[in-house]
């Protein structure tokens, strides 16, 4: 009989978002001729009884665990997700001794100090969907399983970490999405999700994507992208979000995935959102999207000054900006420019020429997002390690540790003490803002329990939340 693996979904932010890793993974898993279930903690009411409940009942040979997100990365609320992780794998723990795995987005930032947090010996750092069944199929043969690529496990002093291998995604075939309730999420958290590449070979100072997708990109054939789409579609998911770290890079794929939705006549019959990036962006493109059923982008954008833009390690400059604003204002595409602001080199004069510059340009919408969370490993935590003993920085917020565990921020101490105020009063009540302080409820874009999004879904708004704050407003 087939060996079971049961995975678990410990994310209960909400709105929900679907752990479209599990969708994943569990595919893989199955066509390796592994069982799977899954323990969607996500609207469970209470944690410890549920987990008794499934041991009591089943018997499964591991444990796989998804970490998504560590903490909120938001300055104003600094919620940090590990201790409740810690709490599920200790009642997991006393429930059963079977091998229990780590891994997911958040846990490869920082995989060594989780599992020392947590107590755990084993996790997979980047992607699972090679090493997973690997891993699975050596602990169930009884083989040694300590040369499994991105393995992270616990030796005599800390932890060895393997090299990850990356998977070739063009001849990936769509996996089955049936393993998620990709439909309650719908109902419950506004939109579906699917990936079309992974990786990205930028090198922005703060951004910790890389760690687990690596800088190889990696494309998926378009085919295979649209036929998931449609069977989403079939499961009635006709919002959707794009997952990859930037739908637009590189352009020509983006495009063969808007051509293939088009040709399948699907243009008209979904609605999707993507993050990208400002540069490269033509008219072209746009119009592309604009057929294939964009109903919305996110511009990670950061900050309109080119000093700014120099320091963050962004290969786009405040022309660009200007160019993609010009564009989606010509095509009538909704768009939002993401800043992040605060980080190394800011002062009153950057914040201020980025804010005005923004109510210049009008996107639909532009989030402020205050403090940079340092993670682990990216090129801001070698910078402020180089500045000196880190209790001592005078930029530096939240918990003071070296190795950027629980979460800290960076915030120029050029912005002065009173910073927050001074982006309030730049931003002067222009309701375009979405500020991530929580302070201005229908303005807040954190998406950690967000209410008024919670509300708005289940009055039937659908889309990504950005826009759905959008549309509320308007
Ligand atoms: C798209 C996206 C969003 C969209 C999601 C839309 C949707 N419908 O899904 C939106 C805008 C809603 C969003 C919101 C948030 N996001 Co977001 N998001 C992403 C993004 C770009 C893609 C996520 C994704 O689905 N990837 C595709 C899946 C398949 O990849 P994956 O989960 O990493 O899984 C693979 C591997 O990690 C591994 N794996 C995963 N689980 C497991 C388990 C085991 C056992 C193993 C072995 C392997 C394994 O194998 C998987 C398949 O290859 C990531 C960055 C990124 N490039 O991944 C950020 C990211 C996950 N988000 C992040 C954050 C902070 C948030 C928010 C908390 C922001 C906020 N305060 O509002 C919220 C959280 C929402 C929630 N409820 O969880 C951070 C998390 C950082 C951290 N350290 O915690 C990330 C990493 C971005 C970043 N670099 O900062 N997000
Ligand atoms: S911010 Fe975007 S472009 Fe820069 S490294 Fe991260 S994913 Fe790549």
């Amino acid at each position: 009989m087939a060996e079971k693996v049961l995975l678990i979904n410990p994310n209960r932010m909400k709105p929900p978002v679907a752990p479209l890793a599990l969708d994943y993974l569990a595919y893989t898993l199955v066509e390796s001729g592994f069982k799977v279930d899954l323990l969607d903690l996500c609207f469970s009411e209470d944690l410890a009884p549920e987990i008794e409940r499934y041991f009591a009942s089943n018997s499964v040979f591991a444990t796989a665990i998804t970490l998504r997100n560590t903490d909120d990365t938001c300055f104003a609320t600094r919620d940090f997700f590990v201790p409740r992780l810690k709490e599920i794998t200790d009642s997991l723990r006393a429930q059963s001794s079977v091998p229990l795995i780590l891994g997911g987005s958040g846990f490869s930032i920082m995989p060594e100090a989780i599992l020392e947090y947590c107590g755990l010996d084993l996790g997979i750092w980047g992607e699972g969907d090679y090493s997973l069944p690997l891993l699975m199929g050596k602990i169930a043969a009884g083989e040694d399983y300590h040369d499994v690529p991105g393995l992270v496990y616990r030796i005599d002093k800390g932890f060895q970490r393997n090299p990850p291998k990356y998977l070739d995604l063009k001849n990936m075939p769509a996996p089955e999405r049936n393993t998620v309730d990709n439909r309650r999420y719908f109902l419950e958290g506004g939109m579906g999700s699917i990936e079309t590449k992974r990786g990205c070979p930028k090198r922005c100072i703060y951004c910790a994507d890389p760690l687990g997708k690596g800088r190889r990109v990696r494309l998926r054939s378009p085919r295979s992208v649209v036929d998931e789409i449609e069977a989403l579609l079939q499961m009635g998911i006709d919002y959707l979000h794009f997952c990859d770290s930037e739908f637009n890079l590189p352009p020509t794929h983006a495009g063969e995935v808007c051509r293939e939705i088009v040709e399948r006549g699907l243009g008209a019959r979904i609605r999707w959102y993507a993050y990208c990036s400002p540069a490269p962006f033509t008219d072209e493109l746009a119009s592309m999207f604009q057929k294939a059923g964009c109903a919305g982008i996110n511009f990670g954008v950061d900050s309109a000054s080119n000093e700014i833009l120099r320091i963050l390690g962004r290969d786009f400059t405040a022309e660009n900006l200007e160019r993609t604003a010009q564009i989606c204002h010509r095509q009538g595409i909704v768009f939002m420019y993401d800043l992040l602001l605060g980080g190394p080199g800011e002062t009153r004069d950057s914040l201020r020429e980025t804010i005005e510059t923004m109510k210049r340009l009008s996107p639909s919408r532009v989030g402020a997002s205050m403090g940079v969370r340092i993670f682990p490993e990216t090129r801001l935590a070698a910078m402020v390690l180089k500045q000196g003993a880190i209790g001592q920085n005078p930029n530096l917020y939240g918990a003071m540790d070296e190795n950027f565990f629980a979460p800290v921020f960076y915030l120029s101490s050029a912005l002065g003490e009173d910073a927050p105020q001074y982006l309030t009063s730049l931003v002067a009540g222009d309701e375009r803002f979405f500020i991530m302080s929580g302070e201005v409820a229908d303005q807040n874009y954190n998406y950690n329990e967000n209410t008024v999004l919670m509300q708005a879904i289940r009055d039937g708004y659908r889309g990504a939340f950005w826009d759905i704050l959008r549309r509320l407003a308007e």
